[in-house]
């Protein structure tokens, strides 16, 4: 099965540049000039990173996260009865957490760069990603 994984990386960059403004030459002396510092500023925008995952209606939003190396992802369920999460490719299955065995919350970290499907052990038609980035 081949499975495809959008990556979608937001980055603004707003470069904002100032230009000297000459002033004009009187009449009789010739003006002093002096140049004025040119000063340009950059700004960056990422992305709002999230490490929470919610889990809903038997679906986890965002179904897809991006995260970096090291980071500890949570799971939060807020349906009436239990999820887990399966690691797709080692299919290592965390404990069921929610409402029944408490508590509501799961987390797993992600120490390797790399692209981490899951599911659902109890209910094998949700899905979702982690992306793991450097
Ligand atoms: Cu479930």
């Amino acid at each position: 099965m081949v499975r495809r994984i959008r990556l979608t990386a937001v980055a603004a960059t707003a470069v904002a540049s100032l230009s000297g403004a000459c002033g004009g030459g009187g009449s009789g002396t010739s003006p002093t000039t002096t140049a004025a510092p040119r000063s340009a500023t950059t700004t960056t925008i990422a992305a709002v990173a999230t490490n929470a995952v919610t889990v809903k209606d038997f679906a986890f939003g965002p179904r897809t996260i991006t995260v970096t190396a090291g980071t500890t992802v949570t799971w939060t369920n807020q349906d009436d009865f239990d999820h887990s999460i399966v690691d797709k490719t080692t299919n290592v299955e965390g404990p069921h957490f929610g409402p029944v065995t408490e508590p509501r919350t799961f987390s797993r970290s992600y120490p390797a760069v790399g692209a981490y499907p899951y599911f659902c052990g109890i209910h094998n038609s949700m899905t979702g990603t982690v992306i793991v980035t450097s």
